[in-house]
């Protein structure tokens, strides 16, 4: 372990914080002892979300903060790129001239939009704002975009074509006991959101249904009196089995539908073909539990639908979601106690993160980049001209296609491990490859940072100020706990030196954290996600405020749609009918399986954290890819084989568990390790042709038999 680490406060025995990991953001508190770390982590009291629980991942979070590895001083490559290349520590003045030389050398020979950023949703509003500023003013490039594309883009582009706004819950947490029929849909809440579950068990205690539709019974299908085993791929068949039920048995909201909604026609038409008969000999759920479903949630008096990444990470993705919107359109089953839609949120900031800039076609307050009011708005507290603003650049896995293309020649990488995250992740080593200039901002030497040519330390989440917004739309302040380890310097500090070296330092003079944050209002100001009723004093006061929040006065927004009025321009929701699609890549004779990829719960993302946490660590040291019993049979699996996994991407061999519990046609590798282990190694960079979301959930693979002895003999 690395020494203790210092408190910003040191008269104080007791810091307050949030766990950096899920969108839950539950408070933490924050204990001296006179352990080897100095400290320990306890459930807070004192934040509404998840009172007095956290599940292990918050109760280990100091474990990544002051591990060994943790980067304390700068570091440069000695020879070019590679990972395994020797690095050389650097004092940061150094470093920030030599880097910021080098952006300009790459923007005079090939132009603003040579150098681009990549961001994540860990961070805070201000550096997600600060981000967004700094790739438009001071690097004035086009090229931003970050990994919320890969979680929560489908879900967005489907509330904007539904609602006109993307708030991923509809409904506050809150809202959740109160429900009596309450759908889970490729959300894999109680390994995901843990904290959620005790709202989930309220609800179960007030006689709610519960459903979950899922291609494995997960932790969350345990609490479930339904579990529907659903074939990836096909949530829009199943949801339209369910409309049109609900359609021709007349179950609909007709009052609600008429007078909040356009499109039932559409749906009407689109479920036609969908009878509960022929989709369970499509899907083999049986026709009972499609009508069950359907007329219990219909009939319920209240209900909420909550979706995931399951449906949503698919070239289909945005579609899907729109089908569960549906069910809650029509059935009337919004904006009141205990109904609405949400889409889950993942990241500790996935929902803020979203909504001030990092998107390669937004600007803050939700704004989109290429309306002309929005520009002027933005450019006047930025105080530049509206002109001087770039247009719209590309997504997320995008950018790695315009490195390749040679437009890209430069990438600034903070808060995100794209080689391990993204699919097709072979491709993206060689995109890094091509890069003449690569800047990794991390608290570690990712295997992203094993192809850059600067590493700077960045700062943890209990060393850096700032504001969050949680699943909930609920925005919130966390402290500073701890000073940066080292040299190691908060973020925000890092991003207005560099700008300082670029010449555009005047339009990023902020001492603090909350100064930042002050401007992000002013800039949301008008905007869908708009903050400016909100302070530093006021969030703090009220322990959260949730968004829209449109003036100090305003007691913000807990529930959306509570007056049935929606954001698009005729002030309705949209029903949308779905015809269903394939996926990018349907099963064949060679690939006759279809690989589907998510999460553990002891594992965060791409691991960069959790992997370095002995405490979760020991609890899963390697992934382990899940089949059914039928394709062990087939493969002949014998006790102590493993299993390879071939795409038309690449082969990977994997540990095994055999499962009752998984669709027989499917098989189920978590994502968080890197190198050998990697499964976006294999996975499909077919991208939604609207949302950009690559299909994480869905690719045909086929599986063998790969016995130990063999294994030892390569
Ligand atoms: N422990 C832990 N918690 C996390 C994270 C983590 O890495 N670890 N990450 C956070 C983040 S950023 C996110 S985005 C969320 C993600 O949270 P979730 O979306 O809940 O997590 P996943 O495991 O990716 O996927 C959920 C479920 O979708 C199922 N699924 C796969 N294909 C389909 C399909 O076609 N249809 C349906 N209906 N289901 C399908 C999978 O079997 C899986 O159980 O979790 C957050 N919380
Ligand atoms: N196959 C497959 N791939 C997936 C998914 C899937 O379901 N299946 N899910 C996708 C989803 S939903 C997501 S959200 C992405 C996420 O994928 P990544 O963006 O790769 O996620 P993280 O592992 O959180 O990466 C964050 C990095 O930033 C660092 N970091 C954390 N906080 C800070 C900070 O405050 N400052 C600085 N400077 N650095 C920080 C961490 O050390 C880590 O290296 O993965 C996607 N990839
Ligand atoms: S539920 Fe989420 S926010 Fe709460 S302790 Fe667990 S990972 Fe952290
Ligand atoms: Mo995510």
């Amino acid at each position: 372990m690395a020494a203790a680490p210092i408190a910003a406060d040191s008269n104080q025995d007791r810091l307050h914080s949030h766990c950096c990991y899920c969108s839950m953001q539950c408070g933490i508190d924050l204990i001296r002892t006179e352990t080897e770390l100095g400290w320990e982590v306890k459930p807070s009291q004192n934040f509404p979300v998840a009172t007095g629980r956290l599940c292990q991942k918050g109760l280990n979070s100091l474990g990544h903060v002051l591990h060994p590895e943790r980067l304390q001083l700068p570091q440069r490559r000695i020879a070019a790129a590679r990972p395994g290349e020797a690095w050389q520590q650097s004092g940061w003045e150094d470093a920030l001239d030599e880097i910021s030389s080098r952006i300009t050398s790459i923007q005079q020979r090939y132009g603003n939009d040579a150098v681009s950023v990549f961001g994540g949703g860990s961070l805070t509003n201000e550096m997600s704002y600060l981000l967004g500023k700094f790739t438009r003013v001071a690097l004035r490039s086009k090229y931003i975009d970050y990994n919320g594309r890969y979680c929560m883009s489908s879900a967005a582009a489907a509330q904007i074509r539904a609602f006109g706004i993307d708030r991923g819950m509809n409904v506050p947490l809150d809202d959740i006991p109160m429900a009596k029929y309450i759908i889970l849909a490729g959300t894999n809440i109680a390994e995901c959101q843990p904290t959620m579950v005790p709202y989930l068990m309220a609800a179960k205690k007030q006689k709610a249904i519960i459903v979950t539709i899922d291609p494995r019974q997960t932790m969350t299908s345990k609490l479930a009196d339904i579990h529907v085993n659903l074939q990836p791929g096909f949530d829009s068949v199943f949801v339209n089995s369910l409309l049109h039920v609900i359609v021709n048995e007349g179950l609909y909201d007709k009052a609600f539908v008429e007078s909040y909604t356009t499109g039932f026609e559409e749906i009407a038409e689109a479920v036609q073909h969908f009878s509960p008969d022929t989709v369970s000999v499509y899907t083999g759920i049986p026709k009972e539990v499609i009508r069950t479903i359907a007329r219990g949630f219909a009939n319920a008096e209240t209900g909420i639908v909550l979706t995931a990444r399951g449906l949503e990470q698919q070239v289909n993705g945005v579609e899907h979601t729109l089908n569960y919107i549906n069910l809650c359109l029509l059935t009337g089953k919004m904006g009141k106690p205990g109904s609405g839609f949400g889409a889950v949120t993942g990241q500790a900031n996935g929902q803020g993160g979203r909504e001030h800039g990092q998107k390669a076609d937004q600007l803050p307050g939700y704004r989109m980049i290429d309306d002309p009011a929005a520009r002027q708005h933005v450019a006047e507290v930025w105080g530049i001209h509206p002109d001087e603003l770039p247009g719209k650049g590309v997504s997320a896995y995008e950018l790695f296609g315009k490195i390749h293309d040679g437009e890209i020649k430069a990438m600034i990488v903070l808060g995100s491990n794209p080689l391990v995250s993204s699919p097709n992740s072979a491709n993206v080593a060689e995109a890094l490859k091509k890069l003449e200039l690569l800047v990794v901002v991390d608290m570690f030497e990712t295997e992203t940072a094993g192809y850059a040519h600067w590493l700077l330390p960045g700062s943890s989440f209990l060393e850096a100020e700032g504001t969050l917004t949680n699943l909930e739309g609920r925005v919130f302040h966390r402290p500073r706990a701890f000073h940066t380890p080292g040299e190691a310097m908060e973020d925000y500090k890092l991003i207005r030196k560099l700008a300082e070296k670029l010449g555009r330092g005047a339009y990023f003079q902020y001492d603090s954290p909350e100064e930042v944050f002050d401007e992000l209002c002013r800039a949301s100001k008008g905007g869908k996600a708009d903050y400016s009723g909100m302070s530093y004093d006021r969030i703090k006061a009220s322990k959260g405020v949730f968004w829209p929040c449109p003036s100090e006065q305003h007691p913000g927004t807990p529930r959306m749609f509570e007056n049935n009025s929606y954001y698009l321009p005729d002030g309705r929701a949209k029903l949308h009918g779905i015809t269903p699609k394939k996926p990018a890549e349907t099963t064949d004779r060679d690939y006759p399986y279809i690989l589907t990829t998510g999460r553990l719960g002891n594992h965060y993302l791409s691991g960069a954290q959790t992997r370095r946490t002995p405490a979760l660590m020991k609890k899963a040291m390697v992934p382990v890819a899940e089949i059914h019993p039928s394709v062990a049979e087939r493969i002949k699996l014998r006790f102590g084989d493993r299993i390879r996994l071939t795409t038309r991407r690449g082969s990977l061999v994997f540990d095994v568990k055999i499962s009752q519990e998984i669709h027989p046609t499917t098989v189920f590798v978590p994502f968080h390790w890197g190198g050998e282990h990697s499964i976006n190694v294999l996975t499909n960079d077919a991208l939604h042709p609207i949302s950009r979301m690559p299909e994480f959930k869905v690719c045909a693979t086929r599986i063998e038999r790969e016995d130990r002895e063999e294994l030892a003999r390569h």
